[in-house]
């Protein structure tokens, strides 16, 4: 975006207090990104995809992994942060030539409000609407909000809106990309006794048992949970809780070494600092909206010390 647009983005949104701000520079590739400082945390967000890119509460390491070999381009999408899967996840059920994981992540999105929350808390609210290049992928008489509210805790909030006659089905995720300080010390927890499909079988049905540890490839769709869950990570001495609603599937995936070095973007050491636990209607878990309904995903992140 020229400077122009990034300084008419300040005059209508940016917001300052004291030590305390929100405003819009120039990122990487010349794509406008938010960054923020509150009481409690910073943030910085794309607006290429309404793309956290990352979350720091005070006195915490980053809880957010971003690719150091990530791309910023127009449409391209971002390897890390927290990519917006929508209105499909994965990949479309009946055109293989439609983008994975649906077109929100390599959109741009507008911001229609910022809020200082006494603070405390930064809200930013977004929306994206159909463009020539995209609206032939679009459900027809969809319109979509992603509200994201940064603080101790980061909250994120996807809501689609069925503005038309006939009912529209949807798949999404928030995919998000967890910092860890070494995957093999990592444990996740909440998905005990789950059932889920294994990508890596033609999505064979297995049951897990017990708290997930990762020492290679995993990419998973765990079915019916609504369950909160925990990344333990005794590297960084710390869980980061995962909460959400909305959501009846949670996907998980870490590519390792040999699918991460053919993706060219991860980096060569990258699956060893991150881990995608992802609040999502994948699968089965495909949400039906009727006319003049709107389905909320939400999703809430905070980060504990371990004792
Ligand atoms: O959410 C897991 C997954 O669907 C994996 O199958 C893996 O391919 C990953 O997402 C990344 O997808 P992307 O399109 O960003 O390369």
């Amino acid at each position: 975006m020229n400077t122009p647009g990034i300084i008419q983005l300040n005059k209508e949104f940016a917001l300052q207090h004291g030590n305390n701000f929100l405003r819009f520079v120039t990122g990487t590739g010349g794509i406008p990104v938010i960054e923020l400082k509150n009481n409690h945390a910073s943030a910085s967000i794309s607006l290429q995809g309404a793309h956290l890119l990352s979350w720091r509460p005070e006195d915490e390491e980053e809880v957010i992994w971003l690719s150091d070999q990530a791309q910023f381009a127009d449409g391209k999408s971002v390897r890390g942060g927290i990519p917006i899967c929508w209105p499909w996840f994965g990949a479309h059920e009946s055109r293989p030539d439609y983008p994975a994981h649906g077109f929100a992540r390599t959109t741009y999105w507008e911001v229609i409000c910022t809020e200082d929350l006494d603070n405390e808390r930064t809200r930013i609210t977004f929306i994206t609407r159909p463009l020539p290049e995209n609206e032939h992928m679009w459900p027809p008489a969809t319109s979509v909000q992603f509200q994201l509210t940064v603080g101790k805790k980061l909250e994120m909030e996807l809501i689609t809106h069925n503005n038309g006659a006939a009912p529209i089905v949807i798949s999404q995720a928030l995919h998000t990309y967890f910092r860890v300080g070494d995957i093999s010390k990592v444990t996740l927890h909440g998905l005990d006794d789950t059932d889920y499909l294994d990508k890596l079988e033609h999505y064979r049905l297995k049951v897990q048992h017990g708290p997930l540890t990762i020492n290679e490839e995993i990419d998973r769709i765990y079915l019916d949970t609504i369950a909160e869950c925990v990344i333990e990570d005794r590297t960084l001495n710390r869980n980061i809780v995962i909460n959400k609603c909305g959501s009846h599937s949670t996907v998980v995936w870490n590519p390792w070494q040999e699918t991460a070095s053919k993706m060219g973007d991860l980096g060569e050491q990258g699956y060893r600092k991150m881990l995608c636990v992802e609040s999502s209607n994948a699968a089965d878990d495909n949400v039906t909206i009727e006319p003049e309904k709107a389905h909320h995903l939400w999703v809430q992140y905070q980060v504990q010390k371990r004792s």
